[in-house]
């Protein structure tokens, strides 16, 4: 079933952001991939530890598959498993903010993502009409209506995990127009975050902006009026397959523009904070992270996986030679993010 031995081969559907990123990832490094449309019919493939979305199947040496998820360690698999065209800066001080600047993506945007796909009426319908379809669209009218609202009872509650409450919802709101004016102004002067070349933050960003921009209403309207770029730029990445990256199109880690480093202090005005006291919180064994997030309130519950994301970050970091922790450092001076590396 499916791909030949070399075609890498993966399940997902289209209103997964984590999916997007990696499928947009293997077309712009040209990795041949075989994507599985997951439907009631599929075939029966190995299931992962913990079923998440995108799902890769490798081969376990002894003919059969083996199943693996989360997209940060796929993406490092397959940067070393296939030459060329890296979404990873080869400058190990560069690398490192691209690692910032992914899990920016993957764990604080995809909270914009969440929140405005299950917060706001005009979402919910859409989404739980939508959905369900990618997987079950051979249903009857009211057994795929009946699932959608199954999932979306399901996914509204988990707003929570996510941190999406009434006293966050402004702080995650106000978070993303300022993600899109700094975006939108990188844009103006730069292809992609890290320079002329694409790289593992940019995929990450677009995961999650493919639903906040060309699928959940609200986002949607919000984003067309004010970041035409950013707009622009996510259908752009959708497929990278005519790129023809050079080493000289990284920025020099050591001059990175002011507009990068805007977005940087972004993620150190919200990201890193959260992650912070929410490693505190799991570390402690609290029942809820409490903090201020931008001068305001902040509590959800404490999500481990969040504080392993911390702990991978600094094992980067602990990792850089001396001369490269030095440049890493200048270029985080003053964002807020070197909090994460020092506390
Ligand atoms: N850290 C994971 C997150 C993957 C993830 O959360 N995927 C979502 C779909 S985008 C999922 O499967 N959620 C579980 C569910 O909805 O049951 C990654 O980067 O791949």
């Amino acid at each position: 079933m499916g791909g030949s031995n070399d075609r890498v081969m993966l399940s997902g559907v289209p209103g997964s952001p984590y999916t997007r990123k990696m499928v947009a990832l293997l077309r712009y490094r040209r990795i041949p991939y075989s994507l599985v449309q997951l439907s009631h019919e599929a075939p029966n493939l190995p299931r992962p530890k913990v079923s998440l979305l995108p799902t890769f199947y490798f081969p376990d040496g002894a003919g059969g598959l083996t199943a693996a998820t989360d997209s940060t360690p796929l993406l490092r698999r397959l940067e070393r498993e296939h030459a060329g065209r890296e979404a990873r800066p080869a400058d190990p001080a560069l690398a490192l903010i691209d690692a910032v600047l992914e899990d920016f993506g993957d764990e604080w945007l995809t909270k914009a993502m969440f929140h405005y796909r299950w917060a706001y009426e005009p979402d919910i319908a859409k989404a739980a009409a939508v959905l369900p379809a990618y997987t079950r669209s051979r249903l009857p009218d009211e057994e795929l209506q009946a699932a959608g609202r199954a999932f979306a009872e399901r996914q509204i509650p988990r707003l929570r995990y996510v941190g999406s409450n009434p006293t966050t919802g402004p702080v995650i709101e106000a978070s993303y127009v300022r993600f899109l004016d700094l975006m939108e102004a990188h844009l103006r002067d730069h292809r992609f975050l890290l320079g002329g070349r694409p790289a593992a933050c940019d995929f990450a960003a677009y995961g999650q902006l493919t639903q906040l921009i060309h699928f959940d209403p609200t986002s949607m309207a919000l984003t067309h009026a004010r970041a035409p770029r950013v707009a622009a730029w996510t259908l752009l990445m959708e497929d990278l397959t005519g790129e023809e990256p050079t080493e000289a199109d990284w920025f020099d880690a050591a001059a990175l523009p002011a507009t990068l480093t805007a977005i940087l202090a972004e993620a150190g005005r919200t990201y890193a904070p959260l992650l912070l006291a929410n490693a505190r919180a799991v570390r402690d064994g609290a029942a809820e992270v409490q903090t201020h997030i931008d001068g305001q309130p902040w509590v959800m519950q404490p999500f481990p996986y969040q504080a392993k994301c911390l702990g991978w970050l600094r094992e980067e970091y602990a990792a850089l030679a001396p001369e490269d922790r030095t440049r890493a450092d200048a270029a985080l001076a003053g964002t807020g993010c070197e909090a994460m590396f020092t506390a």
